[in-house]
Formats: structure tokens, C-alpha cells, sequence
């Protein structure tokens, strides 16, 4: 087969850094068609990379002939539809999370591609491609920790952008610890508490910034979550497991450590998750295109996911508003 035809639907930052990575890191496959509800912005994507070409019209884009695969970047609330479009002209489909914004559609969207009776949606959960990850997983299904217990997680920003709801630290970001805790314990998720301690100062007034999050799964482990998206430091993403035969951490975040004559030792900081999350989203995007041209179509997380962490978050936002631990509803898998 020769390169995958892939159209980008919605080139903002993450966007356009798909298109840059699809056009310079990613093997047998190129951008042949860029949209975005910005017209100038996709002409602007469109003319760096030679041989794309601007659709205006999102569904048009999906529907091209000369599209075999889609990747989808644009904001939430338009996934549905598009996802939708996908399926519907049988297009595999790489999607930013989340699936869609509300848990019905979600689950809609999963039995939509369960009644086709082949997968063609994949969701961008990409940390489970980080090598760290990775590791992880493949340390815990040895069982060189024995019994996982327990997990504490990390999750801090340097900053979020204008209109970064409370809600939204729950959507957006706890929504990774979510998946990281169902992909490295292979469980779902029973209840979630969210806890709200004193706001960060030099958070935007009315922010609940940081939370603590508590999942228990479904075989009674328990796991706790900081998310704190207003640090003003750098982007902090730490994972540790504790299991009956020892712990295992990641996201230390230490590469090359440096002492100079000004009597200094450290190393850099990740200042945002492009960075930090840089080489997953390159082995993500390459292992998506291997599978789509191997008509395998998908190779990581499943509509489903997409649909479970959804469902874990409603039980988070509801939480944040009551204080009380919630139950997670879960459909019975299509
Ligand atoms: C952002 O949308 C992401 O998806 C990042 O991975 C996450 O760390 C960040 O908190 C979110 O706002």
C-alpha cells in the first residue's frame, strides 16, 4: 500500500503539531488534507507541508476520496458529529480526547462502531506510548511488584489557558490519570471522590485549583491524584505504584544533570505536555498509520476508553460539586 492519505481536522497548537509530526517523523503516511473552522489558519498549516490541500467543510474532508484516515484535533464539542462521519464513510479515525463531552454521546458513538463489527476509532490517551509507561505497564503485568495496591499520581501545569474551568481540571486533565489507572490496572474505575483543598492564590478567582482526586476501582484499589494546573513551575507528570513487593515511579523528569562553575547543579524542565509528551505522540501516530494500512485499523485505546474515562469524569465533576464520594455508571459493554 503507499502512504496513508490522512486529513487533519482542526490544526490549533496540538493540531498543527500532528501535521509537522505526520510531514517530518512518521513513516508511509502524509497529510493530504488540512481543515479547520479558521480558514486562514488552514491555509497556513496546509502550505507547510507540500501536497495538502484545504477542505472547508469538516464532513467533506472525511468524505474525500483521496482521504483514506482521519485525525481529529478539533475542540470536543463538534467530535461527535465528526466521529460519527467517520464511521459512516468508514474512515479509521485517530481522535484527540475527549471522544465527545457527554457521557450519552459517548456511549452512542461506541455502540455506533460496535454495530459495524470492526473497530475504526482510536483514542489520543497518548501516555500509554511514553516508553516510561511503557515500562511500567510491562513491570506490573510481570509481576515483578506482585499485587498492585495502590497508586499516587502527579499531575501539575505551569499554567492553563484563559476560561480553564473547575470542571475542566477534571475533563482535561484528570481525564489522563483516569485512563493511566485503567491501562496500568487493567480495571475500571467504581467510584471517584474529588477533594478541594485551599485554592492556589495566583489561581484565576473561582478556579478550584489544586484537587485531589480518589478513584477506587473495582477490586477495591485505591489511587490518589494532585492535579494542580496553575503551578507556575513546569509540567509535572509523576506515576508510582505500590504493590505487595515494592514500588515502581516514573516522570522524575531527569534526563542530563549538569554542575558549573557557579557552584550549580540541575537539569531542565518540561514546560508543557508537547514537550514531555513529544516521543508518545511520534510512537502513537507511527503504530495508528502501521495499523490503519495493515487494516487492523486501530493499536491503543479503544472508543470504549474514550467512553469509560468520560463516565469516571461526570462521576468527578459531580463530586467536585457535592464533596461526596460517587459511584461510576458504567453501560454494559456493547
Ligand atoms: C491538556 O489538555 C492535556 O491533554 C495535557 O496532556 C494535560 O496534562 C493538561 O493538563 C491538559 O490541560
Amino acid at each position: 500500500m503507499s502512504d496513508l492519505r490522512i486529513a487533519v481536522l482542526g490544526v490549533g497548537a496540538m493540531g498543527a503539531d500532528h501535521v509537522a509530526r505526520i510531514a517530518g517523523r512518521i513513516s508511509n503516511a502524509r497529510v493530504a488534507v488540512v481543515n479547520d473552522y479558521l480558514s486562514e489558519k488552514a491555509e497556513q498549516v496546509a502550505a507547510s507541508v507540500p501536497g495538502a490541500r484545504v477542505v472547508g467543510d469538516p464532513f467533506d474532508a472525511i468524505a474525500a476520496d483521496d482521504v483514506d484516515a482521519v485525525l481529529l484535533a478539533t475542540p470536543g464539542p463538534v467530535h461527535e458529529k465528526q466521529l460519527l462521519a467517520c464511521l459512516e464513510n468508514r474512515k479509521p479515525v485517530l481522535c484527540e480526547k475527549p471522544l465527545t463531552t457527554e457521557v450519552a454521546t459517548s456511549l452512542e458513538v461506541v455502540r455506533r462502531e460496535a454495530e459495524l463489527g470492526t473497530p475504526l476509532i482510536q483514542v489520543g490517551f497518548m501516555r500509554r506510548f511514553d516508553p516510561e509507561y511503557q515500562q511500567l505497564k510491562a513491570l506490573l503485568d510481570g509481576g515483578d511488584l506482585g499485587q498492585p495496591l495502590l497508586m499516587h499520581l502527579v499531575h501539575r501545569n505551569p499554567n492553563v489557558y484563559p476560561g480553564f474551568d473547575s470542571a475542566m481540571v477534571v475533563k482535561d486533565s484528570l481525564v489522563h490519570e483516569v485512563d493511566v489507572t485503567r491501562f496500568l490496572l487493567g480495571e475500571e474505575i467504581a467510584s471517584v471522590q474529588i477533594l478541594r483543598p485551599t485554592p492556589n492564590p495566583s489561581a484565576p478567582a473561582g478556579l478550584q485549583d489544586p484537587q485531589i482526586a480518589l478513584f477506587e476501582t473495582v477490586s477495591g484499589r485505591h489511587v490518589d491524584a494532585e492535579v494542580f494546573v496553575t503551578t507556575g513551575v513546569a509540567y509535572e507528570v509523576r506515576t508510582e505504584v505500590v504493590g505487595e513487593k515494592g514500588s515502581a515511579t516514573i516522570g522524575l523528569d531527569v534526563s542530563v544533570i549538569t554542575k558549573t562553575s557557579t557552584g550549580r547543579w540541575g537539569g531542565k524542565i518540561s514546560p508543557g505536555f508537547r514537550e514531555r509528551f513529544g516521543l508518545a505522540y511520534d510512537i502513537e501516530l507511527q503504530r495508528w498509520v502501521d495499523a490503519v494500512r495493515s487494516g487492523r485499523n486501530i493499536d491503543g485505546p479503544t472508543a470504549w476508553d474514550g467512553y469509560a474515562a468520560a463516565a469516571v469524569c461526570a462521576a468527578g465533576v459531580e463530586s467536585l460539586e457535592t464533596g461526596q464520594r460517587v459511584a461510576v455508571q458504567l453501560a454494559q459493554r456493547p
